[in-house]
Formats: C-alpha cells, sequence, structure tokens
C-alpha cells in the first residue's frame, strides 16, 4: 500500500453499491447532482447475491417513473395476494379486492442488475472492492470518506455530504455519535434454497406447521424460491437436498387435497439469521444513513429491500434540497420520517414473524392458530395485513 493520497471531490460520496446505494446515485443524477460509489465487494459478487423478492406497488411505480421499470415490466411477476395456511387448511389473502394494489415478484439479484448497469450507462463507475472505508468531519460541511482502492493506493473523497448506504456491517452507522438501537434476535434461522423447477404455486405461500414455518417463493416461472424455520445454530451441512425437500413437501402440505410439491435442481442453499433492528437518528451532521445500515427486519413480512428504497425515495430529494437550494428542512426531518415507516414495518415483521414460526410453548401455538384464523376470515384483520404487505404510501402520514 502506498502512504499517498489520491484525492477526488464530489456531491455525494456513497458507501455501499446495494439496491440503496445505487439506486440513491441514481435519483441524485436525476436531480443533477453528481456521486461517487465505494463498494467493499466486487460486482460479480454484489450482482449474484440472492436476497428479497417482493417490491411493493409504490416501489415499482417509483422504478417506473425513473426509468427502471423495462425489464421488471417484462420479466416480473404481479401477484395479487399471499396464501396463508396451516395444517388442512389454505386460504387466499386478496391484496387487490382488499385494497386495491397487489405487489411484485422480482428479484433483488435482477433489480441490482438493472442499477449497475444504469450507472454504467451513466459514465459514471463504482469503485469495487475497497477495504479499510472511514468517514471524517461529518460535523462539518466538507465531510470525506478515506478507503483504500483494489490496487491498494490510499484514497480521499472530499464531499459535502456523506451517505452511509453499507448494510448492518458497514461502518458508517458507527460513525454517528450517541446512536441508539433497538434490537430483537429471533430463536430461529431459515434456511432458503433456490430450485431449478417450475413454481408449484402461483403466488406465495406462508406456512404454518406443528414442526416450524415453511414459506413457497419464486424468482420467475422457471425458478423456485424456498424457505423452512430451522435451529440458528444448525449447519447447512446437515440438510441434503433430499431432506430439504422432504420437510418442505411435509410442511407445505403435498398431498392434502390435490396439491403436490414438485422437487427439483438445488442450486443454491444457506442459512439466514432473522433479527429486527432500529437505529436512531438516521443523521447526524452531514452524514446520512439508508436501507440495512440502519435498520434490519426479519425477512418474513418482504420489507427489507422495501424499506431501503423508501429510504431513499425520502432522502434524494432532502439532499437536492440542501445542495441546489441551501435548505436543510427535509434533511433535518429526514431521519423521524423514515423511522415512522421503519418502525410501521419492523412491527408488521415482527408480527407475521411471531405469527408464523414455532416457538414457544403449546399456549403460543394456539394463540397464532387463532391469529391465523382471524387474518384470514375476517375482512378487517385480512385488510390490514394486505395493507401492510402490499405497502403503505412512501411518504406514509
Ligand atoms: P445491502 O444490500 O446490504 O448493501 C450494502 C452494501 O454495502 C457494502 N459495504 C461496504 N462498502 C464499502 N465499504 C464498506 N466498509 C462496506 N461495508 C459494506 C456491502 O458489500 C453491500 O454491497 O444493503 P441495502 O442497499 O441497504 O439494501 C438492503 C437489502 O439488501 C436488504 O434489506 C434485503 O436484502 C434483506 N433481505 C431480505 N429482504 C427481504 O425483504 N426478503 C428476503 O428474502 C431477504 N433475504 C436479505 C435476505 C438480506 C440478507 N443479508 C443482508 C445477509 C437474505 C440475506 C442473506
Ligand atoms: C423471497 O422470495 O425471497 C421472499 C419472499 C417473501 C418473503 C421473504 C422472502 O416474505
Amino acid at each position: 500500500m502506498s502512504g499517498y493520497h489520491h484525492g477526488m471531490r464530489t456531491q455525494v460520496a456513497i458507501i455501499g453499491a446495494g439496491p440503496s446505494g445505487l439506486l440513491l446515485s441514481h435519483l441524485l443524477d436525476a436531480e443533477g447532482i453528481e456521486a461517487v460509489v465505494v463498494e467493499s465487494r466486487s460486482e460479480e459478487y454484489v450482482t449474484s447475491r440472492i436476497r428479497a423478492g417482493v417490491l411493493e406497488s409504490a416501489v415499482v411505480d417509483l422504478l417506473r417513473q425513473v426509468g427502471l421499470g423495462e425489464r421488471l415490466s417484462r420479466q416480473g411477476l404481479e401477484h395479487g395476494g399471499i396464501y396463508l395456511q396451516w395444517p388442512g387448511e389454505r386460504h387466499h389473502i386478496d391484496f387487490v379486492d382488499l385494497i386495491g394494489r397487489g405487489v411484485w415478484i422480482y428479484g433483488q439479484t435482477e433489480l441490482q442488475k438493472d442499477l449497475v448497469a444504469t450507472r454504467r450507462c451513466a459514465g459514471q463507475p463504482i469503485d469495487y472492492e475497497v477495504s479499510d472505508t472511514a468517514v471524517h468531519d461529518i460535523d462539518t460541511d466538507h465531510p470525506s470518506v478515506t478507503y483504500i482502492d483494489r490496487d491498494g493506493h490510499l484514497r480521499r473523497i472530499d464531499a459535502d455530504v456523506v451517505v452511509g448506504c453499507d448494510g448492518f456491517y458497514g461502518p458508517s452507522r458507527e460513525a454517528i455519535p450517541g446512536l441508539r438501537s433497538w434490537e430483537r434476535t429471533y430463536p430461529f434461522a431459515w434456511l432458503g434454497v433456490l430450485a431449478n423447477v417450475a413454481p408449484s404455486t402461483d403466488e406465495l405461500i406462508y406456512a404454518w406447521h406443528p414442526d416450524g414455518f415453511a414459506m413457497h417463493s419464486m424468482r420467475s416461472l422457471e425458478v423456485s424460491r424456498l424457505y423452512l424455520q430451522v435451529d440458528p445454530d444448525d449447519d447447512i451441512a446437515n440438510w441434503s437436498d433430499d431432506r430439504i425437500w422432504e420437510c418442505l413437501a411435509r410442511r407445505l402440505g403435498h398431498g392434502e387435497g390435490d396439491w403436490r410439491l414438485t422437487p427439483g435442481l438445488i442450486t443454491e442453499k444457506s442459512i439466514l439469521p432473522m433479527r429486527s433492528h432500529v437505529s436512531s437518528p438516521l443523521r447526524h451532521g452531514r452524514l446520512f444513513l439508508a436501507g440495512d445500515a440502519g435498520h434490519i427486519v426479519p425477512p418474513t413480512g418482504a420489507k427489507g429491500l422495501n424499506l431501503a428504497i423508501a429510504d431513499v425515495a425520502l432522502l434524494a430529494p432532502a439532499i437536492a434540497m440542501l445542495l441546489c437550494k441551501g435548505d436543510g428542512a427535509l434533511a433535518s426531518s429526514y431521519s423521524d420520517t423514515a423511522l415512522r415507516r421503519v418502525w410501521r414495518c419492523t412491527h408488521f415483521s415482527w408480527w407475521m414473524t411471531t405469527m408464523l414460526h414455532r416457538y414457544g410453548d403449546d399456549f403460543d401455538a394456539e394463540l397464532q392458530l387463532s391469529q391465523l384464523r382471524w387474518v384470514t376470515t375476517s375482512e378487517a384483520g385480512a385488510r390490514g395485513l394486505a395493507e401492510n404487505y402490499a405497502g403503505l404510501p412512501l411518504d406514509l402520514p
């Protein structure tokens, strides 16, 4: 590593090239604001990691408005609702009937590729495989980011604003003095698999089962995404493909009525921990946090990616007002406004998670089943779920 500082000047330095960082750079570009993006992983890594799959309708509207809807409209699958089930019963919650809007199935991997391609087309590179990223002088009007680039050069970006879009393990959150965090870890994890087989369902199935939660999702009409509740200490080596399909079939109700789960070639499998985490404030001086850097939800409500997008939809105009008009009003209210939506989604994700996973004792199980019966038979119950799942307006009151 050379000790020489390669300096660079930009308006907004963005740490992290996940969906929040890249969408923010795109929204800022549309406002005429220049941003530099640095990322610790490689392009190959960020465009192939398998993560979320559900987009809220308002998020899809936003992506279309900003020119990111083309492939999404062609390849995404529009879903009108979800199935909720427990042994012997499967109920469709029809979001479109209940609240007039549905959701879209479009893998985060695909959105990530669209975002990388868009930034490349705009002639704006992403500095991949950086290390030792650090933020400085966020209490002043001239903050900076330093890092070591992939060739070992020490680099420095001088900016007007720094945005931490660096996920849960990134360094930005720690740079906020007096940060307060709320956290819940759950006594279970998800084993997720991707399989080259046509989904055995037209819409997502969330299944309560005495052996544990199971879920049938999808990425396309040819690729299925499935999940099983497992112990957080479980080892993926304990899960042969046969054992996974057997367990999925039992929990998803294979053979009940005439429904069948079709197994297929598993191309990816891993165990994901589950936690809720909220940090506050999401801003200190000229440093802002967006997406997983500021909050994590368990995946049961499909909110993680949607929240990350909602954050940057709020942040881009706030930064534009600050930098182009010298007006800091939206920048000052960003944290409180974003956190209102974050806490709503934190509650919804916690509620879906605790309703559907086996934990506790038989008393808990009976409460869960009672809740599921209420949500699937009461219009008020179903509407509450639909409103939260399909997504509240981006400018939540
Ligand atoms: P990301 O996508 O984590 O991107 C953060 C980026 O920052 C980079 N980074 C750094 N860059 C430079 N310097 C550093 N020091 C850095 N430290 C980190 C990272 O490499 C990364 O590229 O956050 P973002 O953009 O806020 O987007 C949030 C979403 O990705 C996230 O909410 C969802 O994917 C969460 N999530 C899921 N959400 C769902 O709704 N449904 C799911 O099924 C689902 N599955 C998942 C998930 C998250 C996972 N993670 C984070 C482990 C499965 C996994 C495995
Ligand atoms: C997914 O397709 O990966 C997925 C869908 C819905 C969820 C969680 C994950 O609630």
